[in-house]
């Protein structure tokens, strides 16, 4: 799974562009992986566009994941689910799922990232890695001191999400992340394509310069 550039939609910050029209804009810029995420929106609403960004990604031939809502996951037919520490766990996702759904967790230190591994999720996310605006109760950034000790405790992918943007990418790869998930350095910039374009090409310069 090629995880190098994870863009969330949002569309509270997206200046009137849906949450499909992020999915294409993003994908056109080199995203790896699209997540869709609102927890303002109604079932019925997330499924019709759960269903629609389904489309949009397969026919690109890019991973969609669904954040928290593991039934409109299996329901629209994504690759998998992202699931924080407050939602089901991943061993009951995993029970759930059909083979090769892939499950991602958010994890705030070493011990949960470990708990979240033996638990069969797929990747881990370090949440927040640094401060950021786009989540209320993200609390302060973990910092990628704490991301290299969990990237070095587990041997799952780990990618780095909060407050990422041009200027941090180079220090999170070389701690160790295997991607970055982002969404305000994406999807509030009036050219989304441009700016997943920039960040796209950083990660590749950055892990040619480090091997990785
Ligand atoms: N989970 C942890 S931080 C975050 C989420 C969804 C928000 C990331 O947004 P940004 O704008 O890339 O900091
Ligand atoms: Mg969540």
């Amino acid at each position: 799974m090629k995880i190098d550039l994870y863009v969330i939609t949002d569309e509270a910050i997206a200046g009137g562009r849906s949450h499909a029209d992020i999915a294409r804009l993003a994908i056109a810029g080199g995203a790896d992986v699209i997540q869709l995420r609102d927890k303002m929106r109604e079932s019925t609403d997330l499924i019709r566009i759960a269903r629609e960004i389904r489309e949009i990604t397969r026919d690109a031939g890019v991973c969609f994941i669904v954040n928290d809502r593991l039934d409109i996951a299996l329901a629209c037919g994504a690759d998998g689910v992202h699931l924080g520490q407050g939602d089901i766990s991943p061993g009951i996702a995993r029970q759930l799922a059909p083979p090769g759904f892939i499950i991602g967790v958010s994890v705030g230190n070493p011990c949960e990232a470990c708990r979240a591994e033996r638990e069969g999720a797929d990747y881990i996310a370090l949440s927040p890695t640094f401060s950021t605006g786009s989540k209320t109760d993200a609390g302060p950034g973990h910092g990628c001191s704490v991301l290299e000790e969990i990237y070095r405790r587990v041997s799952i992918p780990v990618i780095a999400i909060g407050g990422i943007g041009p200027d941090n990418i180079s220090e999170v790869i070389l701690a160790g992340a295997q991607g970055v998930a982002v969404i305000s350095a994406v999807v509030e910039k009036p050219d989304i394509t441009a700016a997943a374009r920039e960040l796209a090409t950083i990660i590749a310069s950055e892990k040619k310069k480090w091997q990785v």
